[in-house]
């Protein structure tokens, strides 16, 4: 899961020990007597006065500027930074510098977009990474590969976890029956996600019915009782072409008469733009109310599940979002994403397809894995 992401977050972490390293040996060297380092600076100190006054010869004001920049900024600094540095190397202390970030930075934003991380999100771990290296807490770290560590930590975490909340005991909490609809595109998964949430509360002792809102497509009584079979759940379905708020509204009639904690109301595969589907959901909405609305989508769509996400929740307020197929994706991408853009959580993760494979989205486990070795 996410394999991708993890090397390439990896690498990040390789690319600033590089950079740091190759800045401590240099100044290193600068600090012991015997080093040759002066020869090039003083070189480079004359060389830029001479190029200067030598001005007419096209390329050597070129190079006059080439050298000028290379060793413009660092000539005020150089003195300063080198001996910060080498004294921050005698104490055993980190000192990155905002020019050290710069290329590993760049890397690692094309490897986010890379991965289908959103543009906002990218730049935004980008701000939290640059601000907690170059800050006060690269002291309480003790090598650069602990740094960038805590570096990205905070920053996924922060992106991660917007919006989380305990699904667990808000149902605990909850009024019962609880009603539940899963909304989203054709073939994310809604249905199988709605046949193993229904074995997830059974484990943690929640009674469930199955209501088939899916009243559009032919084959899908037969698809969700094949499942409620299989689990021994009520299934409450009516003839296709019917009308989906009745049936998940007999779901929550029969919930109550039963005393069965929580209704799994399952619709259509739609999109936003299908207007007469989105009615629909608009009416399951007035005629049953439901507590929670699940926007179900696929962790393989990448950006286009966070730009779904994003439509789903502005046509129709969802609480949260289940992202199935998390066991095929490489990437990553959505489940960083999804939080950040619709500002509503991400509660569970499909990880396969039998009726165990669904897993309550951790934002610090996962931001631990995607860190791990
Ligand atoms: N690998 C993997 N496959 C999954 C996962 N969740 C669902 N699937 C598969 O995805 C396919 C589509 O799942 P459905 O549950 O029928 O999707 P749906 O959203 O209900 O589809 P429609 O009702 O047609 O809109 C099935 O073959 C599932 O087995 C998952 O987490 N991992
Ligand atoms: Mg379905």
């Amino acid at each position: 899961m996410f394999d991708g992401l993890k090397d390439k977050l990896n690498d990040f972490r390789k690319d600033v020990e590089e950079e740091t390293e190759a800045k401590e040996a240099a100044s290193e060297s600068d600090a012991e007597p015997e080093a040759a380092a002066p020869e090039g600076t003083e070189t480079d100190e004359t060389a830029t006065p001479a190029a200067a006054a030598d001005a007419p010869a096209g390329a050597a004001a070129d190079e006059a500027e080439e050298t000028g920049d290379a060793t413009g900024e660092g000539d005020e600094d150089d003195g300063p930074s080198t001996f910060r540095r080498a004294k921050a190397f005698a104490t055993g202390r980190i000192i990155i510098e905002e020019e050290d970030l710069e290329e590993p930075l760049w890397e690692l934003e094309m490897a986010l977009l890379e991965s289908d991380v959103e543009m906002s999100v990218a730049e935004e771990i980008l701000d939290t990474v640059r601000e907690t290296m170059l800050g006060e807490s690269r002291k309480q770290v003790e090598t650069t590969g602990e740094l960038v560590e805590a570096a990205l930590h905070d920053a996924l975490l922060d992106v991660i976890a917007v919006g989380q909340f305990d699904f667990e005991e808000r149902l605990a909490e909850a009024d019962k029956p609880v009603t539940i609809v899963f909304t989203g595109v054709n073939g994310v998964g809604k249905t199988t996600s709605i046949a193993k949430l229904s074995e997830w509360l059974e484990e943690r002792g929640y009674s469930s019915v199955m209501a088939n809102g899916d009243t559009y497509r032919a084959g899908a009584n037969e698809q969700i009782r094949e499942h409620a079979e299989n689990l021994d759940r009520k299934l409450i379905a009516h003839d296709q072409g019917g009308d989906p708020a009745a049936v998940i509204y007999d779901g929550v009639e029969y919930a109550k008469a039963n005393d069965i904690d929580v209704v799994l109301g399952d619709t259509a595969g739609r999109l936003h733009t299908s207007d007469d589907l989105m009615a629909q959901l608009e009416k399951i909405d007035r005629v049953v109310d439901p507590d929670m609305t699940l926007f179900v989508d696929e962790s393989v769509a990448g950006q286009d599940a966070v730009t779904r996400a994003k439509e789903f929740n502005d046509a129709a307020a969802v609480d949260g979002a289940i992202l199935t197929k998390a066991d095929a994706d490489s990437s990553g991408g959505a489940a960083i994403s999804i939080a950040y853009v619709t500002g509503k959580p991400i509660l569970f993760l499909g990880t396969g397809q039998g009726y165990d494979d669904l897993e309550r989205f951790d934002p610090e486990a996962l931001v631990e894995d995607l860190l791990g070795e």
